[in-house]
């Protein structure tokens, strides 16, 4: 298996001494436990980890890549992982990994925290994990693939900040930038549906936090929220979504190659409701699943 190199060997590790003491260690929002379960049989072998917001869109992806890796046997389907919880959901297929992480930063950072040890005690190394999304993008057609130069907050800064033990820790969200190449080539050569790189805004709200005039509160103008958006725009913002930067932080702090890859669904300078229709934003929706796929397909050496 060619995985480019460098990575090859690189084992995931945690930035905490406490886990090598546990005794057991109970992944409790996946409903699964070093003590109940072989990790290292499940997942030992899981080189590539998608993650995306909704279990349904994150099972249809590990079925989209079980045919394309031809591991697709007749009347065989993608049990969830972790049927003993409905926090997340969990899908495998060969060396791929597919979670749903929900919405937002709290939700993503607790799925992330139990997949990091996931993949510590199954001791996976050379791993890469992509977050496929969907986002709102700035004066772009939407349809458009945006993949992730850098992930920046809501003052368009490239860091990631917490209140851990009533301090603010800030740790940097930078991505892999060698990923992002790969990651472009790769769309070049599908050619199906625009891709550009640049970055991504990430808030801790859908409504007031991205500038829409159209939640329950509301308190600026549509002249502010323009201006916003512009200066977001000239900061290298093209798309806006609600999990990135804890991402960036926590898969570069425990040395995973990490890329984000978002579909947006709507030009935030026309407009603040995603009104088109269903079947347009489920096909919107396949455009990131489509680029990753074929990125872990050529990854694999199956072009
Ligand atoms: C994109 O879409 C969701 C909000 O609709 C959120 O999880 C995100 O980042
Ligand atoms: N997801 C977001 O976070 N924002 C949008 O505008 C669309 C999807």
């Amino acid at each position: 298996m060619d995985l480019g190199g460098h990575h090859k060997d690189n084992f995931v590790q945690l930035c905490n001494p406490n886990v090598a003491t546990l005794k057991e260690d109970v992944l409790y929002h996946f409903g699964l436990s070093t003590g109940t379960h072989d990790l290292s049989a499940m997942f030992g072998d899981v080189k590539f980890v998608c993650v995306g917001g909704t279990p349904s869109r994150m099972q249809s992806f590990i079925r989209y890549l079980a045919s394309e890796l031809g591991f697709d046997q007749p009347g065989a389907d993608y049990p969830n992982i972790c049927e003993g919880t409905d926090r997340y959901s969990m899908f495998k297929a060969g060396p791929v990994l597919s979670v749903s992480h929900g919405m937002g930063i709290p939700s993503i950072a607790i799925m992330l925290h139990e997949l990091i040890k996931l993949l510590y005690h199954a001791r996976c190394s050379g791993v890469t994990i992509i977050r496929i999304g969907t986002s709102g993008g700035i004066g772009l057609d939407p349809g458009s693939v945006v993949i992730t130069q850098q992930a920046v907050d809501a003052c368009f800064k490239p860091e990631f900040e917490q209140i851990v033990l009533g301090k603010r820790i800030v740790r940097s969200t930078s991505l892999d930038e060698q990923l992002v190449r790969e990651l472009v080539e790769c769309s070049a050569f599908l050619n199906e549906f625009p891709v550009i790189v640049g970055n991504t805004m990430c808030t801790l709200d859908f409504y007031e936090g991205q500038g829409r005039l159209d939640g329950a509160l509301c308190c600026y103008t549509e002249k502010d929220k323009q201006e916003y958006l512009q200066a977001a725009y000239s900061a290298g913002v093209r798309n806006i979504e609600m999990e990135s930067s804890v991402f960036a932080a926590m898969c570069r702090a425990c040395g995973l190659r990490a890329a984000v890859v978002c579909v947006t669904l709507l030009d935030r300078l026309k407009g603040d409701q995603i009104s088109s229709p269903h079947e347009i934003l489920l096909e919107y929706q396949q455009r990131p699943q489509r680029l990753v796929g074929y990125f872990i397909k050529k990854s694999l050496g199956m072009p």
